[in-house]
């Protein structure tokens, strides 16, 4: 059993055991109890209440399609509500799963949602991935056309970064523009990233704080830029729209040896070729 999590860090609360191999298992809803559905509501509350001003329309639009208002979701609910729409399902995890696991998974259109959830205490900040931070920040752009494509193009890059010592690049590829990315619309810069939009001093940070870096998605940057895994970000990279983003994506093959021996970019540091967005 330990071989099985290796690659995984100490101390995760997931029970692994329960596993299967791939590292799914099934989501039991009477696990639930009243208070975790309570603490789905006030942190679904808590965030729809900023999301007009800051959530990109393509992620507000799509949330408000999915059943998410009652309390924690149903995967098998939300999973007929993707296939027709973008070919995805949902299948529940016990937390992080190795990097092998979590790209065999998207390649297929599998997302990983870990099925607890924090507790009370909790609402403002976890270490790990919740339900939470899974399905509400994740999977409103799962219905989106380019952006899923997108992300099932990245699940099949990881087998041939794998093979050439190349998973750091593709890691910053996935926090940059899966957890932390922002998009011009309509004259204003709004957030569409997961880990932005499940935090909510994130969510007005990122898209008003005249602190951090806003600047124009390059992949070749994006793929040397470090990052802060516990602090708010002080670089972002701002996309035009998710057809950019997935068209990107074609290169990014040809790209990665480079990457993986490229000098990094210190998170927060520039780089000459760095094209800034101002906020309006
Ligand atoms: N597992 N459940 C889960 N969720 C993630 O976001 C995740 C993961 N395992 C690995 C991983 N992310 C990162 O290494 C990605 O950057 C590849
Ligand atoms: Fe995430």
């Amino acid at each position: 059993m330990e071989a099985k999590i290796q690659g995984l860090p100490q101390g995760l609360r997931g029970d692994y055991h329960r596993a299967r191999p791939d590292f799914t298992l099934d989501q039991d809803m009477a696990e639930y109890s009243a208070a975790d559905h309570a603490t789905w509501r006030t942190l679904l509350a808590r965030q729809s209440a900023l999301l007009l001003r800051h959530a990109a329309s393509a992620f507000r639009d799509r949330l408000a399609r999915l059943p998410f208002a009652d309390g924690v979701p149903d995967f098998v609910r939300v999973s007929e509500l993707l296939r027709p729409a973008t070919g995805w399902r949902l299948v529940a995890v016990p937390g992080l799963i190795p990097d092998g696991a979590f790209f065999e998974h998207l390649a297929a259109r599998r997302f990983p949602v870990t099925h607890w959830i924090r507790k009370p205490e909790e609402l403002d900040y976890i270490v790990e991935p919740d339900i939470f931070h899974d399905c509400f920040g994740h999977v409103p752009l799962l219905l989106h056309p380019d952006f899923s494509k997108f992300l099932a193009a990245y699940g099949r890059l990881g087998e041939q970064a794998a093979r050439i010592g190349a998973l750091k690049p593709l890691a910053k590829l996935y926090w940059h523009m899966v957890e932390f990315g922002l998009v011009r619309e309509g004259g204003g810069i709004r957030a569409y990233g997961a880990g932005i939009l499940s935090s909510s001093a994130e969510t007005v940070y990122a898209t008003e704080s005249p602190k951090p870096r806003r600047l124009r998605f390059d992949m070749w940057r994006v793929l040397r830029s470090d990052y802060f895994i516990d602090d708010l970000q002080p670089t972002y990279f701002v996309i035009g729209d998710y057809a950019e983003l997935f068209a990107a994506m074609e290169r990014v093959p040809a790209m990665l040896e480079a990457a993986r021996d490229a000098e990094p970019i210190p998170p927060g540091a520039p780089s000459p070729d760095d094209i800034p967005c101002p906020l309006h």
